[in-house]
């Protein structure tokens, strides 16, 4: 076991944390206070973790994000000798429209790793690939959406019309669309919540071969880790808005902006786990609450062991 591992329990608890108190706030219309209630939940949660952990992707800058920022410092060991340094890269509610509207696939996720082994990604966006393990080294964002279609066929003998795409349904991808519906294979369009879409693209039993387009960075970061221990694919390069957003990204990760990042420089370390908790039903249940019992299902992508394990907890409302 790694110091990251050995911590997995309590990350899990924190996203669990996090899916029942935003669950609260499905379908009620407002996406602000459904990540409120799960950054407050997932930030108490770290207060009694026996570790020193620092949030290196969070909920934004220290000035705008009270809890969950930039740097915060997390746990009930900071600075003590010995104790395991973690970096954590959190999304406590991913896929907030969703939660407001009680649509699929909102979850509360995070992935942590040894301090200083997570990219500190930039709060842009990135175009993304993901896909499982039979299409390791056949794929790759240096191809288009062609390329990688045709390299799916091959490795996975099958014709076009058999190979699965999901993307985030966006006007930035109007060319992308073209070009995949182009080739006749099939393209599934997700409102919302490309870390379900990217890790569903990762598993051999999802329902998709390949995450193609353009979501947020810091997310990018935690799709990786998960794939990391899937064994799949996770490519990203990151996408400016404005030249104020490439000069922020500069002092972030260094001059070369047009790099593509593997799933191993955004996550750098073995001894990583991926964690999340489903809030609406979707890529994970979502949270059921009962008369007696508030039952959470989560999921603990383990990277050293390589192991995904999915569970169902219940306990007393
Ligand atoms: C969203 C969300 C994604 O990125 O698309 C966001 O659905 C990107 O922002 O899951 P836009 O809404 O501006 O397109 C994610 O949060 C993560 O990549």
């Amino acid at each position: 076991m790694g110091i990251t591992t050995d911590l997995a329990h309590h990350f899990v608890e924190a996203v669990d944390q996090a899916a029942i108190a935003s669950a609260a706030w499905r379908g009620k219309g407002d996406k602000n206070a459904a990540d409120d209630a799960a950054v407050e939940a997932m930030r108490r949660t770290f207060d009694h973790v026996p570790f020193d952990g620092r949030v290196a992707i969070g909920e934004g800058e220290r000035d705008d994000a009270p809890m969950l920022y930039i740097g915060e410092e997390l746990g009930s060991m900071v600075g003590a000798e010995g104790a395991p340094k973690i970096d954590i890269a959190v999304d406590p509610l991913e896929c907030t429209n969703n939660c407001a509207d009680d649509q699929p696939n909102s979850i509360a996720v995070l992935a942590a790793a040894p301090r200083g082994t997570l990219l500190h990604a930039p709060d842009c966006y990135m175009n993304k690939l993901a896909a499982g393990p039979a299409l390791a080294g056949h794929v790759s964002l240096e191809g288009g959406a062609v390329y990688n279609i045709e390299q799916a066929m091959h490795v996975l003998d099958c014709e076009a019309k058999d190979v699965r795409i999901v993307a985030l349904d966006r006007e930035r991808h109007h060319q992308l669309f073209k070009e995949i519906s182009e080739t006749g294979a099939q393209l599934e369009l997700l409102g919302d919540g490309d870390v379900a879409g990217a890790i569903w693209a990762a598993k051999d039993d999802g329902p998709f071969d390949m995450l193609m387009g353009v979501g947020a960075a810091p997310e990018g970061v935690i799709s990786a880790t998960a794939i990391r221990g899937i064994g799949g694919v996770f490519e990203g390069r990151l996408v400016f808005r404005s030249a104020q957003e490439e000069a922020r990204a500069e002092t972030m990760v260094g001059d070369d902006l047009g790099r593509l990042w593997q799933a191993t420089d955004l996550c750098q370390s073995e001894d990583a786990v991926f964690a999340a908790s489903g809030v609406c039903d979707g890529y994970l249940p979502g949270v059921k609450i009962g008369a007696d019992h508030t039952t959470t299902f989560n999921e603990l992508i383990d990277v050293s062991a390589k192991t995904v394990a999915r569970n169902e907890r219940r306990r007393p409302a």
